[in-house]
């Protein structure tokens, strides 16, 4: 074949440009390693379609165990979903990418409220993916007394009519906003200090549940629970004798991001992603079926006045902490933890 001129010169422009798109062509995999009863099934079906990509999703319950699967090689990811503090331990051991932002167009939807914060400066290696609280949700038909704190809630009137959350470091936080303490104040002498404590809270929890606390108070297996505030929203969205409270001593407000793991095999599949859920007609998706704190704000114009008037999911005040990495001491909050569920 005789070659035209100028097709000697426009091949490597061709070539070039193939390069330019291979790794989003051929990424046609991403593995999603994420919360349970966070990211709505559908959302993941339209990302598909939109793409092409095939998402393989897997869910955790703690950030405990999606990093202990993460750092021991239980499974390859691309896309995990760390609160805050999990986010800062994976960026401190150099276990996260940085995000190319140029891939993720729609972060300027996201509200400057919940971005630069102190667990990753600058949105490096985290995009925010939906905020929320731990608090009290209460029958109010069973449940007669005001309910206003932890003290309240774990009074031995109420035995055998609680549910809780199954993480060690909600927990702990708990018994250490009632002693007038930070949340993130946690060493061997203060995990000593509130033993007692949550020792005598514990022997009055009829069930231990993170995944779906708000599926015992919805059948009347318990009367008040502390769960996350999605959870709660959707309780006082299900039937106005539920509240939701959130604790006069102080209360944890999570972050929950998205992140790419270190050597992620697909991580340009992982940046359509996240651009993905944060288009806000996604976004609204997610709001509707898990209706946590939106920290998007063209999707919350998108959301009814009744989605946004519902205390749990946007809180007007509270006395709110965030939790921070703690190192090496957080393994001693499993062993107490642990002997003191055993004890019961
Ligand atoms: N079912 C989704 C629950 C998400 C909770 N994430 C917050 C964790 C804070 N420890």
């Amino acid at each position: 074949m005789i070659e035209h001129p100028t097709m000697k010169t426009t091949r490597p422009l061709i070539v070039a440009a193939m390069l330019a798109v291979a790794p989003f062509a051929s990424a046609k995999e991403l593995n999603l390693f994420a919360w349970s009863e966070y990211i709505p099934q559908s959302v993941i079906d339209g990302f598909t379609e939109e793409t092409g990509i095939k998402v393989n999703y897997e869910t955790y319950d703690s950030n405990e165990a999606m990093i202990a699967k993460l750092v021991g090689g239980g499974g390859e990811y691309d896309l995990i979903q760390p609160s805050e503090y999990a986010v800062e331990a994976l960026a401190q051991a150099g276990r996260l990418e940085v995000i190319d932002r140029a891939n993720v167009p729609n972060f300027a939807n996201l509200s400057p409220q919940y971005l630069d914060q102190p667990f990753d400066a600058g949105n490096k290696f985290s995009v925010p993916y939906m905020v929320g609280t731990v608090g009290i949700a209460v029958n109010t038909e069973k449940v007669k007394e005001p309910v206003a704190g932890y003290a309240d809630f774990f009074s031995d009137k109420y035995k055998g009519r609680l549910v809780v959350l199954d993480d060690g470091r909600e927990i702990v936080s708990w018994a250490l906003a009632a002693k007038g303490r930070s949340i993130n104040d946690i060493t061997a002498e203060t995990l000593a200090e509130v033993k007692p404590l949550i020792a005598s809270w514990l022997k009055n929890v009829k069930l231990f549940d993170s995944a779906s606390p708000k599926t015992a108070l919805l059948n009347g297996e318990v009367d008040m629970g502390i769960v996350w505030s999605g959870e709660g929203a959707i309780l006082v969205q299900e039937d106005a004798k539920f509240a939701y409270i959130l604790p006069k001593e102080g209360a944890h407000m999570f972050i929950d991001s998205l992140c790419i793991p270190k050597g992620a095999k697909n991580k340009a599949a992982a940046e359509a992603f996240i651009n993905y859920i944060l288009k806000p007609e996604v976004s609204k998706i997610i709001s509707d079926e898990f209706p946590y704190t939106n920290p998007n704000l063209e999707a919350r114009k998108l959301l009814t006045e009744e989605q946004l008037k519902n205390g749990a999911s946007y809180p007007a005040a509270g006395k709110l902490e965030t939790f921070k990495e703690i190192g090496e001491v957080s393994s001693l909050i499993d062993d107490l933890i642990t002997e003191l569920k055993s004890d019961l």
